[in-house]
């Protein structure tokens, strides 16, 4: 149908099918969402307004989409522990602008990590809402561990005295204490946020430990590791439920996106199965072994190793940006993207880093002698950048790799 309607849309459509299928994703934040999930994102529900919350509808007509937003409600609730679920954020941004919006005031001091060291733009970033509107006192991980220091955070946190303290991150690889949070939030009397993005499908698959027993407010996207739609959500404690719930409609949207609704309540059904555990350990195993290999070959990791699915490089020391890098990476069929380090003296949009993710390839069904392959693809790559050559020995065996692992099995 769309090809007779709009085949200019269909074609570029059948174009990215096809480059999807044919190069290798690293991005860490991409993943492929099952043919189910997509079923219900491109359903008839689309069609349907809802303003407000389930059973409590500003519009007629709604008996079978609060049965879907409930069952969404409910799955998430079982899928994560906690006592309430708001599945109406349209983005991971504007599931975060609801937990400023729930607990803070225009003005209100909050802390959360530095964009350069893994932080996310809605976490203070001055170019950004939360940096503008609010006072933002933003931590970073240690010089010389390059990892979090819990004591340096507890240190800032009594000093600022925050109203909300922001934990869970975009680019950094390790595990995450959020009792050590919760334990700093307690001190100060502060929010505890969690953003879980990247790590909302670890989560689900119990190979991360999760802040649902610590956090105030849980805010996660549901397209990364979790595998669902590109959509968002918001989790906390039945205690929060009515701020929580009262920021996102009326305070911040308008009708939700039910088709999405659906989608992320099959989204949670696919992560409830044992198969979904397996694959986000599978996740991980990757990440571990594709980061051993980078280091063997001697390239530098920051924090020199990973605990999830996503990998830091450092190319300080290569002779090669990480804008530079991401390039010659897609030259070859690579994607991947750059990323700032910390204390990166390049600026975002060129950086010295190169961020990588396992989520997606897993799903294509990567395992750990793969990663080894692909390891040493992104070594050739990154030490002949120029090489005409080596790019297209590399791409050669990117179409190799694709046709081995397809997508949606095709
Ligand atoms: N853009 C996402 C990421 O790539 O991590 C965060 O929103």
């Amino acid at each position: 149908m769309l090809e007779k309607t709009d085949s200019v849309i269909a074609g570029l459509i059948e174009k990215e099918l096809e480059y999807q299928k044919s190069t290798i994703r690293l991005i860490a934040s991409e993943n492929y969402a099952s043919k189910a999930v997509m079923e219900a994102t491109g359903s008839i529900l689309t069609n349907k307004y809802a303003e407000g919350y389930p059973t409590k509808r500003y519009y007629a007509g709604n008996r079978y989409v609060d049965e879907i937003e409930i069952l969404a409600i409910e799955r998430a609730k079982k899928l994560f522990g906690v006592g309430h679920a708001n599945m109406q954020p349209h983005a991971g941004a504007s599931a975060n602008i609801a937990a400023f919006y729930a607990f803070l005031e225009i003005g209100d001091r909050f802390m959360g990590l530095d964009l350069a060291h893994g932080g996310h733009l809605t976490h203070g970033s001055p170019v950004n809402f939360s940096g503008k509107w609010f006072k933002a006192f933003s931590y970073g991980v240690s010089r010389e561990t390059e990892v979090l220091d819990y004591d340096e955070i507890r240190k800032m946190a009594l000093q600022e005295k925050p109203k909300m303290i922001i934990c869970g991150y975009t680019a950094y690889p390790m595990v995450i204490d959020f009792r050590a949070f919760r334990e700093i939030c307690d001190e100060v009397g502060a929010i505890m946020m969690a953003d879980i993005s990247h790590i909302a499908g670890l989560i689900a698959g119990n190979v991360y430990p999760s802040p649902a027993k610590y956090a105030d407010v849980i805010t996660s996207t549901t397209h990364k590791t979790l595998r669902g739609p590109r959509s968002a959500m918001i989790l906390c404690p039945e205690e929060n439920a009515k701020a929580i719930d009262k920021a996102v409609f009326p305070g911040l949207q308008g009708g939700p996106l039910e088709h999405s609704i659906a989608a992320k309540a099959v989204c949670f059904h696919e992560a409830m199965q044992p198969e979904f555990g397996e694959y986000a350990s599978q996740v991980i195993k990757n990440a571990k072994v594709l980061a051993d290999e980078l280091v063997a070959s001697g390239l530098r990791l920051v924090g020199g190793k990973t605990e999830t699915h996503l990998i830091l490089l450092d190319l300080t020391k290569k002779n090669i940006t990480g804008k530079d890098a991401q390039i010659a990476l897609e030259e070859a069929g690579i994607i991947t993207n750059r990323n700032t380090i910390p204390f990166d003296t390049r600026s975002p949009f060129i950086t010295s880093g190169l961020r990588i993710g396992t989520a997606a390839m897993t799903t294509r069904g990567m395992k750990e002698t793969d990663m080894k392959e692909l390891a040493a693809m992104i070594v050739k790559i990154i030490e002949n950048p120029a090489d005409s050559a080596v790019k297209e020995r590399v791409s050669e065996e990117v179409k190799e790799i694709c046709r081995k692992f397809p997508i949606y099995g095709e």
